[in-house]
């Protein structure tokens, strides 16, 4: 083979070794088979050779060619391969490792009170009724017959919106059972639960914001004997047939008579502990006829109809369920505190 083509596919393979990459292998390609590379100026001198050694020296010229083309390919096949290699190694996914699994949630133990409180009404045929919680004074006082100068009107009681007393954060759900009688006519039988507010300092047992179900039956002949039956139920389904209840005089503008209802500890069964401060009984509610004068302001004759009205802590309630000390717990959603239930 002619010298000079030796020496092209000498500095070619030399030119190979030390190509580390891609793009030093395309500069190779352009050096030596370039328009203007080695094998073209090579080629180019041809014309200067006789005649008759023209052909063998242009097909030993285009052999070196096709053996760079070669080496060059070969070269860059491996580099390829290399770099598969090296990202299949490095993005490498271990699908046998165990994967994290998924934080369940639950829900709050308020909420799960409130729906026990609420499966048991809906089953004893109450629907669930909703209203603001910024509410018209005129439903939540004036309307349950709460006189002017009455001391939960007063500022350092309830959370007044307006200069003029007009509009309120809600002391109580009874404005919802106010708007029901407004719309509709007996009989009524629905639960009101939602959040109120009342300005108390807070302290393990009193909160600004807490919350109420409020219940209200209202047909033709309604005694205090619904009212008792229809409570004492919902204590036995709520903490077990066993429990005796006692209904003690009360008073409140809204009912009359009113009363408030004890219940035998849960805990002591009546013995006296902890739970119930040694009293054997837990005053769980607040009730009454409703008043006369509040079902007339609704547009309710009181001599077709009478209802009974009852309200409860919900708070309150779920602590005593679950033995919680600190009303603060239910509301600061602490998840140390939140999981345990
Ligand atoms: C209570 C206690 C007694 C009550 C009264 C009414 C209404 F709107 F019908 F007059 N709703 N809720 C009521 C009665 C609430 O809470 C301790």
């Amino acid at each position: 083979m002619n010298e000079k083509l030796m020496e092209i596919q000498e500095s070619a393979l030399k030119a190979l070794k030390s190509a580390a990459d891609l793009g030093a292998l395309d500069e190779v390609r352009v050096r030596f088979l370039g328009k203007k590379g080695e094998i073209t100026a090579v080629l180019r001198t041809m014309g200067q050779l006789p005649p008759e050694e023209r052909p063998s020296f242009g097909q030993a010229a285009n052999q070196v060619r096709s053996f760079i083309e070669d080496e060059i390919r070969t070269a860059s096949q491996e580099m390829e391969r290399k770099k598969m290699e090296l990202r299949l190694s490095s993005e490498a996914i271990d699908v046998t490792i165990p994967g994290k699994a998924p934080e369940f949630g639950h829900a709050h133990p308020l909420s799960k009170v409130t729906d026990e409180v609420k499966d048991i009404f809906i089953g004893m045929g109450f629907t669930v009724a909703e209203g603001p919680e910024v509410e018209l004074s005129d439903y939540d006082f004036t309307r349950l017959n709460i006189p002017e100068g009455h001391t939960v009107r007063e500022w350092t009681d309830t959370f007044y919106i307006t200069e003029d007393e007009r509009v309120h954060l809600r002391c109580q759900t009874s404005p919802v059972q106010i708007r029901v009688m407004e719309k509709q006519q007996p009989p009524i039988r629905v639960i009101s639960p939602g959040r109120v507010y009342r300005k108390d300092e807070v302290d393990a047992t009193h909160s600004p914001m807490f919350h109420q179900m409020e219940g209200l039956v209202v047909d033709k002949g309604i005694t205090m004997g619904d009212l008792k039956g229809t409570l004492n139920a919902l204590v036995h389904k709520l903490y077990g047939d066993d429990l005796k209840t006692r209904f003690r005089p009360h008073h409140f503008p809204f009912t009359e008579p009113s009363c408030e209802m004890d219940v035998q500890c849960f805990v002591c069964k009546g013995k006296g502990c902890r739970v119930c401060k040694g009293e054997g009984w837990v005053e769980v509610l607040g009730a009454g006829m409703v008043h006369p004068k509040v079902l007339e302001g609704c547009g309710i004759d009181p001599r077709e109809y009478s209802g009974f009205a009852f309200g409860l802590g919900l708070d309150r309630l779920t602590m005593l369920r679950y033995d919680i000390n600190d009303l603060r717990l239910l509301f600061e959603n602490d998840q140390r505190f939140i999981s345990q239930f």
